[in-house]
């Protein structure tokens, strides 16, 4: 989606959080918010779970950098929303819960994210993975979690929302994936001047409905369901 947009002189990047349900999605971007505070304008989507972030920081061939940040839906059932949010990404950030327990339903989110980003158009978006709740003791660090991964130089950053540590330091790499795209869209002649597409909270909403009305009834988010019932004790 990257772009020039001259009539309020910036370059306009988006930056979005993917990841598992409760991996921390919502607790990064409120944590992101308060660190960058006075450029950024954060409002959250009750209809459809979604965060969106406004901050402008940084230069791009002499033009402020302005970043829509958002979060995808983690649903399952909502997995055609996620698709096209990712699709409209510059860089993602894959949150990781890195605790024991919440590594396989993560590892299985990060293959469908590699999987989609395969069918995208060249330069696809870069994404990089943000190792979430390092304030547990058990928590595996860089050097565990990449044993997991078959790509050696895929980037992980450690971070606690807890402590707000390590989240504003992710979110400077990720602009920093998000400015090599745009680099990349440069040299194919493909950055073009043009008007930000989904700018509000409400074309997001009007959007999103379009794209998917009905919930996806797929194994995994039957299993969710499942797992979200609350529990009847006798
Ligand atoms: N200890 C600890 N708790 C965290 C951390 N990050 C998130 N949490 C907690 O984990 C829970 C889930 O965090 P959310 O930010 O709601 O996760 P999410 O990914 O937005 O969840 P969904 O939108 O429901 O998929 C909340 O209770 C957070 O306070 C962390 O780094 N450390
Ligand atoms: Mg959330």
């Amino acid at each position: 989606m990257a772009l020039i947009d001259m009539e309020n002189g910036v370059v306009r990047v988006r930056i979005v959080y993917d990841g598992a349900p409760h991996v921390g999605k919502t607790a990064t971007i409120r944590a992101l918010a308060h660190k960058l505070s006075s450029n950024s304008l954060l409002q959250y989507s009750d209809d459809l779970d979604i965060n969106l972030l406004e901050y402008q920081g940084g230069i791009y061939d002499h033009l402020p950098i302005a970043c829509q940040i958002l979060s995808t839906p983690s649903h399952p059932q909502w997995h055609q929303r996620r698709k096209f949010l990712l699709s409209q990404a510059d860089a993602i950030v894959f949150i990781l819960d890195s605790r024991p327990e919440g590594l396989a339903l993560g590892l299985e989110y990060l293959r469908q994210l590699q999987e989609f980003l395969k069918q995208l158009p060249d330069p696809a978006p870069l994404f990089l993975v943000q190792a979430n709740f390092q304030d547990i003791p058990l928590a595996l660090d860089t050097e565990k979690l990449h044993r997991f991964f078959i790509n050696p130089t895929i980037k992980i950053m450690e971070t606690s929302t807890l402590e707000e540590l390590g989240i504003r330091e992710t979110f400077v790499m990720a602009v920093r994936l998000a400015v090599e795209r745009l680099n990349a869209l440069k040299e194919k002649f493909q950055l073009f001047q043009g008007k930000l597409d989904f700018k509000t909270l409400e074309d997001w909403e009007n959007t999103l409905h379009i794209q998917q009305s009905i919930p996806e009834r797929t194994s995994l988010s039957l299993l969710m369901n499942e797992l979200e019932k609350p529990k009847i004790v006798l």
